[in-house]
């Protein structure tokens, strides 16, 4: 038996703002993707405080002001802080995990199928929720399920801070009340299609009579509906594939001392090499990210040899922003470092053959 939870971070953007940002705490908050001419954009997301008022993501900025309040707080969207955040929440899901797989910024999915029931995985889940508080002072919401879709479905049945759990035996139950636009995965172009046929909830669609959903949809898509409204889902949680890694951050203030950004570099880059580390990545090349005081970014990079060793990124890094520094560039702003052209251990082991062969 499989089992098979889904995390989603509650108002994942708007709780960490808050959360740096105590003096904003219990306030509506509203993130906001400004488009860089004045102060037209969208919603990115907005907390369940300001959802209240109506305002939500993807909604233009101009209607949400006017749905706000005077205490409702605006704030653009800073990604590389909720990407930061993120990867290390990421990391903390992952050592409960029997394997892992990140689905996007703020979910993932962690197979505990080496649990001995579901009440086990409620227990982790838990767990995680509680670590997740602790560590970094945000909600989540997870679902337990035997599958990644029922998973899925199920942490968004009860948000914020929900844990629902779904066994295989309550799937039919948990799916029967819902309209077939909230099985995930199903656009509004098939909702309309199916609408048309008289299927409006899953239920409808379970039952539905495969021929005559093959006849709107083809045989593989009618196959993968017919599953989805049953709840069948045999994807397995797996690692994604990584094109490249890289981490970035602000200094302390404007400098083109070497020592000074070298410095946030190297921390950048040990942190980094844990990670590659523990999932047995090789990489190609060292590149350096510099973002100036003007804001334009400029990135650096080195080929080498297939390596994964933490030496390799520094000494690079360190020429890369020697050179850099002595072009006279004026000042640093903010200093990253990235590894791209990844291999796997059998690639590296393979690639001299491969050079010999080509
Ligand atoms: N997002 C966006 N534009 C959208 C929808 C989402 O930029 N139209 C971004 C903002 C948040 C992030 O994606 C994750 O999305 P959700 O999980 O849907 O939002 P959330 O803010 O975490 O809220 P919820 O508590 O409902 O999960
Ligand atoms: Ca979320
Ligand atoms: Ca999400």
């Amino acid at each position: 038996m499989r089992i098979v939870m889904h995390v989603d971070f509650d108002s994942f953007y708007a709780s960490l703002e808050e959360q740096r940002k105590p003096e904003i705490k219990g306030k509506a908050i509203v993130i906001c993707m400004y488009s860089g001419r004045g102060e037209s954009g969208a919603v990115a997301t907005a907390n369940y405080k300001a959802r209240e008022l109506g305002i939500k993501s993807a909604m233009p900025i101009a209607f949400a002001k006017r749905r706000a309040n005077s205490d409702t707080i605006f704030l653009p969207v800073d990604l590389e802080y909720y990407r930061s955040i993120s990867s290390q929440i990421m990391d903390v899901m992952e050592s409960y995990a029997d394997s892992f797989q990140q689905a996007s910024i703020d979910e993932a999915y962690i197979d505990v199928s080496s649990c001995e029931s579901f009440t086990e995985a409620e227990k982790i889940a838990k767990q995680i929720k509680d670590d997740i508080k602790s560590n970094f002072g945000i909600t989540c919401s997870i679902g337990i399920g035997p599958n990644k879709l029922v998973a899925k479905m199920a942490s968004r049945a009860k948000k914020p801070d929900g844990l629902t759990v779904v066994k295989q035996e309550d799937v039919k139950n948990f799916f029967s009340s819902l309209s077939v636009d909230k099985i995930h995965g199903i656009g509004g172009k098939t909702t309309t299609v199916l609408a048309e046929m008289g299927i409006k909830t899953i239920e409808d669609l379970a039952k539905a009579d495969v021929a005559k959903l093959e006849l709107s949809f083809g045989k593989n898509k009618a196959k993968l509906l017919k599953e989805k409204a049953l709840g069948t889902d045999e994807s397995p949680v797996a690692e994604q594939a990584i094109k490249q890694m890289s981490r970035i951050g602000t200094l302390q203030e404007d400098t083109s001392d070497f020592s000074e950004i070298y410095k946030k570099v190297e921390q950048f880059a040990t942190e980094m090499h844990k990670k590659i580390i523990k999932r047995k990545i090789y990489f190609r090349t060292v590149s350096i990210i510099i973002i100036g005081a003007n804001i334009e970014m400029v990135t650096r990079g080195k080929t080498i040899q297939a390596t994964n060793k933490l030496e390799d990124i520094l000494d690079n890094a360190k020429i890369l922003l020697k050179e850099y520094l002595n072009q006279d560039s004026g000042k640093v702003r903010r200093a990253g470092i990235r590894i791209s052209n990844l291999v796997t251990e059998e690639q590296k082991e393979n690639s001299g053959l491969y050079k010999f062969f080509k």
